[in-house]
């Protein structure tokens, strides 16, 4: 119901923009992707076993539309990457939603060796016929960009070589980076001898038209797609209008009370310093540790969003309210982020930051696709 909500207000806000209305002018699809997909589909050809990576947080969306036909009639290991990133209370019913389609699914971080080695040990399962008769043997990564693809293989290349160390020499790695459209080449990787199996690493392909804006959104929000392609802005008000539609910041109260905790505690040192008059005690800075202030801001920011959306008065369910309380939220972030007022583009700097804390998970785990409702009787 509230994703409805969330749909509309979107629609509204993204109507007039190209990639809203899914044809014609198509900027968001840069040129190295029609051609990557031209390639990946006649590798596909060739391929044993094909490991579609997609992200945890969007299980559905994160699927290249175009591939599926293709993917269902090959052999398919579905990795749901980046679990680190996901809700886990709900991560299972998604594992239960691909089991129920009968699709080979795991859930995994590709920077964990020991997740990587189970989906390892599905895919050697799943090849285990070939892998006794064939002398070579070839699997495809593929997915929509930077869903970790890159990092994955590096993971599996990790693990094979420390089982064949003979391999170790060939240092080579994959290129691994935090924005979309990284990897621009098929690049394959041996990661077995007897039989020789390869990996191949391929670029990161969207469908040339996205038909629905919402998925758009939500594969801008994961980092499929460039910021600048849609807009930090709007990737920004589409995050607050999805968590106070799920009332998300409703569950930050107790940060909350504790950052006001906090701030009386403070009044109270200060008060104590002016009686006193003496000496000033020796105040310990915070230390500058990266970690601690942005676990801080993070604190502030589900502050701030707890506050304004307990005090709405308004009809969350009408887009047009829904919009006045995202603007009440952008001011109360850019003091919640320590933004000047001065700054230039200061809405453009309060996105791109609260964009980064929800991207590093700082905002908590979040998985934004619903599971779709199976009936029992297919
Ligand atoms: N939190 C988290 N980050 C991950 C995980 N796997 C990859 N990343 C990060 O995601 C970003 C993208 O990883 P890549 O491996 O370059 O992604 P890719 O799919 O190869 O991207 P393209 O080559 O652009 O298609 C990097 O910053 C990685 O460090 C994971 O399981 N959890
Ligand atoms: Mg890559």
């Amino acid at each position: 119901m509230g994703g409805n909500v969330a749909q509309k207000i979107l629609k509204k806000q993204l109507g007039d923009m190209s990639f809203a209305t899914g044809g014609g002018t198509i900027n968001w699809f840069p040129g190295h992707m029609a051609a990557a997909t031209r390639a990946i589909n006649s590798r596909l050809k060739l391929a044993d076993l094909v490991i579609e990576v997609r992200d945890s947080r969007i299980p559905l969306s994160s699927a290249n539309q175009d591939l599926q036909p293709r993917l269902s009639t090959k052999r398919r290991v579905i990795a749901l990457n980046k679990k680190d990133l996901a809700n886990p209370n709900i991560m299972h019913k998604w594992v239960d939603y691909f089991g129920s389609c009968k699709q080979d699914c795991l859930p995994i971080n590709a920077h964990s060796r020991s997740s990587v080695q189970k989906l390892l040990e599905l895919v050697e399962l799943k090849l285990k016929e070939k892998i006794a008769n064939e002398p070579t043997l070839l699997v495809m990564v593929i997915g929509v960009p930077n869903v970790g693809k890159s990092a994955l293989i590096n993971c599996i290349h990790q693990i094979a070589s420390s089982r064949f160390p003979e391999q170790e020499k060939k240092k080579k790695q994959a290129k691994v980076g935090p924005l979309p459209g990284v990897t621009q080449d098929i690049a394959g990787f041996k990661i077995a001898q007897r039989p020789s199996i390869y990996v191949l690493d391929t670029p990161g392909v969207l469908v040339p038209t996205i038909s629905d804006i919402e998925t758009g959104l939500k594969l801008a929000l994961t980092g499929s797609v460039k910021d600048s392609v849609v807009g930090e802005e709007r990737i920004a008000q589409y995050l607050l209008a999805v968590l106070n539609t799920r009332q998300t910041p409703l569950h930050w109260r107790n940060v909350h009370n504790d950052i006001l905790k906090g701030l009386q505690n403070e009044n109270d040192d200060k008060r104590d310093y002016n009686l006193k008059d003496l000496l000033p005690k020796r105040r310990v800075l915070p230390v500058a540790s990266n970690v601690h202030y942005v676990e801080g801001i993070a604190r502030e920011v589900q502050s701030a969003l707890y506050s304004t959306l307990s005090e709405f008065r308004g009809d969350l369910e009408d887009e047009n309210e829904l919009e006045i309380l995202i603007e009440e939220q952008f001011v109360a972030l850019q003091k919640a982020l320590k933004i000047s007022n001065k700054a230039n583009e200061a809405r453009v700097m309060v996105a791109k930051k609260f964009l980064t804390l929800f991207r590093a998970g700082k905002l908590g785990p979040f998985i934004l696709d619903d599971v779709p409702i199976v009936t029992s009787n297919s």
